[in-house]
This record gives structure tokens, C-alpha cells and sequence, in this order.
């Protein structure tokens, strides 16, 4: 049944006005003032900000990782995504020995259960002439996006000539690569080294991958997209170095991208030297002030376009289960490298967490405009992703996928809102003013306050388009 939203204020990633939303079957049919509504449901929203639902770019659902598994789902994660305001999330492919389309057709099995919209990225770790080939067929199981690394040796890193191959297969196709910039090669002498020397807590995962790996890398990555032509998006950045590299790269016509994620913007070094530091690690890591200050910056001055989570958690003492939806869970977790830092599952929690964080102290605080809120969490990721303007957007004919937020609502965040499927959450006890209050996924209402409303099975596959540079 159509129903109009009355009374809010529109927020897109350049506007902000009130106007009423017409809402019919899964799509936005009409935005104007004051819409008519004999038979229609209406629902107020005087006072609040009705945005365009979240895409979370990067999060890595139901991954096997050192003998366990991120402990979210495709179900658990889409739901709390959908808590925070989040209504599509793009996931990566583990590329099997078997190719492109068993992988995808695995992941899709997966992904049956899903709660909200989602796509994938293909993880491009390994190369070869035959899978070269196969490339451009991604396209066709609607995926125009993939993943290589700079690091990971032996695993899941590709060489540099296989990534200058690969990117310019990708200018060809019209296809983006994404790139996870750190030095493979210096962390693979760090490593040993600090074991034999018997460091093995948690802050040596951050002092065995440097900073200034991850700034080359992503240099050296901008500078081989350069070459072929191709665009490039940069993935998780941590490092102010590499704000000035992705800079440096765009200032020189190339067409570099790049994301950043909350914690890389709260967090550092320290916080792996505080007694449960295992709840801190991710790769990359967490670095410093300094480096935070940048990255605000870059998001601002738009050299980074994207604020995705990389969501991939883990329990903090995964011997002792949590109540999820009634049920007793519990799934090994960072506690398997309580001697060794290197078989702590690396991946932290935050699907839910990146609307209302940013928000408070990205907006509140006056370092983001709401537009550029809007931009970096929806709208951008939407472009990039070739989903707009189908999703990111408040237009007619666009995907009702829709956040009514209420900019005065303070919460005490925490792991009794959140609904990731973990043991803790790194914004514990942090005061947050502004928060969504519903959100429709496709025209129907999946959370209602603190109710859950959605159902697995709901969320829909995407099949995207060429990437647009922004
Ligand atoms: N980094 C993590 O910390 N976890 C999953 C994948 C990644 O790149
Ligand atoms: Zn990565
Ligand atoms: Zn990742």
C-alpha cells in the first residue's frame, strides 16, 4: 500500500530542503511539498532527516579466517546493518581454485539468508593467462569490481606486473580494481623477526606492518593505474601519507579513489597495548593522531570519497557464548592467539556502528557536513559502485530504501544496542546525539526504533553497472 513520509527534511549528497516522499510498491514515486493523502498511511516525520539508506562498501560476512570464521553471517550482519541505517552491503568473493563463477555461485549460497541489498567483489589472489580470460565474464554474473592486495605473500597478494595486467584488462572491461596497499615484502621480514625476539602481544601486529608501507604501496598501486588509464579505489586507508598520495595521484589526472573506515579515524597504536588490545586488530592497523587528523581531512576535501566498515568480527573470548535471538552462540574468536598476535583472526566489528559514529562526530562536531555525510556513506559508494541511481539516492524511481533520522536522539552506544553477532563493541560507553529511528528497505519497514522487522531471505542480489569516477 502506498504511504508518504510528510514533514522531514530531506538530506542528499548536495541538498538539503522539506518536501514529502510518496512511497509506491518498492519505489520512491514522488518528492514534493505537501503530497495529498486521502488513502494513503501517512508517517510524521516533523523533525527528523530522512536520508538515503546506507551502502556499507566493505564488510566480509561468514569468512573463514585461521580456523574459525567471522562471526557475523549474511543474515546476523545484514540485520545489524540495518540497525544502523545501512540498507545495502557489497561483500568479497573467496576466490576458489575452481574460478569466477563457482566462487560467486558459493557466496551467493551463502548470501541466501540475507536480510538487507547486497553485491560482491571478486578477490582477485591469484593470476594466471587462463583466469585472465575470464575476467571480462564477471560482468555477466554482475560484478564489475575487483580485489587485489599488495601484501599477504604466498596468499592472497598477486604480483605487482599481474596487478598492472589486471588493471589494464580492468580500463578495457570498464571494470575497478580495488587495492589493499601495504608492504607484503617488509612484513614478511617483520614477522619472524619479532616472534624469534619472543614479541608476540597484539601491538606487534601493528609494529610489524609499518605506516610507510601502506603509503608506497598505495603510491606505487595510483602510479600503475596512472599508467594503464584505469581507475583504481584504494581500500581501507590509514595513514595520512596515503591521503597526500591519493591526492598527489588525482592533482595528476589520475583516477584514484579511495576509502577510509571509523575506526582508522578513533583509534591507535595504543589501544592494541591496552590488556584486551586483540579487540583492536585489524589489517591494516590502527596508527596514530596524526593520522586521523588526515584522514578527517581527506573525507572533507573529497580526495577520499567512501567511509565503509570493512565489518569482519570476531569474539573477543569466543569460549564463552552470547545470547543471539534467543539462542546460546559462541564461535572461536581473538582469544586463539592469546600467545601469538599472528593467529588473532584479524577484523573488527562495525557494520551497525558507522552511520550513528560518523555521524556524531563527524557531523556533530562539525567535520563533515550532513551532505557530505550523505556522499560518503550512500551516495558515493553508489556512483562507484554502478548502483546509482538506484540506490544512494532520494529521486523518483529510485529504490525507497530510506532512513528517517532523529538528529537529537542520545544514545549511550554500546553491545546492548548492537546487534552484531559478537561479544563486544569498540564504542562502548560512547555518547552518541543523532540516530535512525526507522528504515525501509525497498518500501518496507525492517526497523522500527528497537524493533526488527525484516526477514531473512528479504534482501535482494544487485547486479551492478560501470563504475563512475568521483
Ligand atoms: N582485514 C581485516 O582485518 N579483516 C578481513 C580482511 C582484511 O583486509
Ligand atoms: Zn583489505
Ligand atoms: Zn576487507
Amino acid at each position: 500500500m502506498p504511504f508518504v513520509i510528510k514533514g522531514g527534511t530531506l538530506i542528499t549528497d548536495t541538498q538539503s530542503f522539506n518536501a514529502d516522499i510518496l512511497i509506491e510498491g518498492e519505489r520512491i514515486s514522488r518528492i514534493e511539498q505537501n503530497i495529498t493523502s486521502d488513502n494513503q498511511q501517512v508517517i510524521d516525520a516533523s523533525g527528523k532527516l530522512i536520508l538515503p539508506g546506507g551502502i556499507d562498501p566493505h564488510t566480509h560476512f561468514d569468512l573463514p579466517m585461521f580456523g574459525t570464521v567471522s562471526s557475523d553471517d549474511h543474515y546476523t550482519g545484514h540485520k545489524a546493518a540495518a540497525f544502523g541505517g545501512t540498507t545495502t552491503v557489497m561483500d568479497f568473493v573467496v576466490l576458489e581454485p575452481q574460478g569466477f563463477k563457482y566462487s560467486v555461485e558459493l557466496w551467493m549460497k551463502k548470501a541466501a539468508k540475507a536480510a538487507i541489498d547486497y553485491s560482491f567483489h571478486m578477490n582477485l589472489t591469484r593470476f594466471d593467462d587462463r583466469l585472465a580470460a575470464e575476467i571480462p565474464s564477471l560482468k555477466d554474473l554482475g560484478i564489475t569490481t575487483l580485489k587485489v592486495f599488495t601484501a599477504y605473500n604466498g596468499r592472497l597478494r598477486i604480483d605487482d606486473g599481474s596487478i598492472f595486467k589486471t588493471l589494464r584488462l580492468a580500463a578495457e572491461n570498464g571494470l575497478l580494481v580495488m587495492a589493499h596497499c601495504e608492504n607484503g615484502d617488509v612484513i614478511d621480514v617483520l614477522i619472524p623477526e619479532a616472534l624469534a625476539a619472543g614479541h608476540v602481544t597484539p601491538e606487534w601486529h601493528a609494529r610489524t606492518r609499518p605506516a610507510w608501507g601502506a603509503v608506497e604501496s598505495t603510491l606505487r598501486v595510483a602510479g600503475m593505474a596512472a599508467e594503464t588509464g584505469a581507475p583504481v579505489y584504494i581500500v581501507h586507508m590509514n595513514v595520512g601519507g596515503e591521503v597526500d598520495m591519493v591526492q598527489y595521484a588525482r592533482q595528476h589526472g589520475a583516477r584514484v579513489m579511495g576509502e577510509t573506515c571509523p575506526q582508522y579515524l578513533f583509534f591507535t597504536e595504543a589501544d592494541l597495548r591496552k590488556p584486551d588490545g586483540a579487540k583492536w586488530i585489524c589489517s591494516p592497523p590502527m596508527r596514530s593522531k596524526v593520522d586521523h587528523q588526515r584522514l578527517w581531512e581527506g573525507l572533507s576535501q573529497g580526495v577520499i570519497q567512501t567511509l565503509g566498515t570493512d565489518h569482519c568480527p570476531f569474539f573477543y573470548d569466543g569460549t564463552r557464548s552470547i545470547v543471539y535471538e534467543g539462542k546460546q552462540v559462541a564461535i572461536p574468536g581473538k582469544e586463539l592467539g592469546l600467545t601469538d598476535f599472528t593467529k588473532i583472526p584479524n577484523g573488527l566489528p562495525g557494520v551497525q556502528d558507522r552511520l550513528p559514529i560518523i555521524w556524531t562526530f563527524g557531523v556533530g562536531d562539525g567535520k563533515l557536513t550532513a551532505n557530505q555525510f550523505v556522499a560518503l556513506t550512500s551516495t558515493n559508494p553508489a556512483r562507484i559502485f554502478g548502483m546509482y541511481p538506484r540506490k544512494g539516492a532520494l529521486l523518483p524511481g529510485s529504490d525507497a530504501d530510506i532512513v528517517i533520522w532523529d538528529p537529537d536522539k542520545r544514545v549511550n552506544y554500546g553491545v546492548a544496542l548492537s546487534h552484531h553477532r559478537t561479544d563486544y563493541n569498540l564504542y562502548e560507553g560512547w555518547e552518541l546525539v543523532g540516530y535512525p529511528e526507522k528504515v525501509f528497505l525497498r518500501g518496507s519497514l525492517i526497523v522500527d526504533g528497537d524493533r526488527w522487522l525484516g526477514k531473512s531471505g528479504q534482501g535482494q542480489f544487485l547486479k551492478r553497472s560501470e563504475s563512475e569516477f568521483v
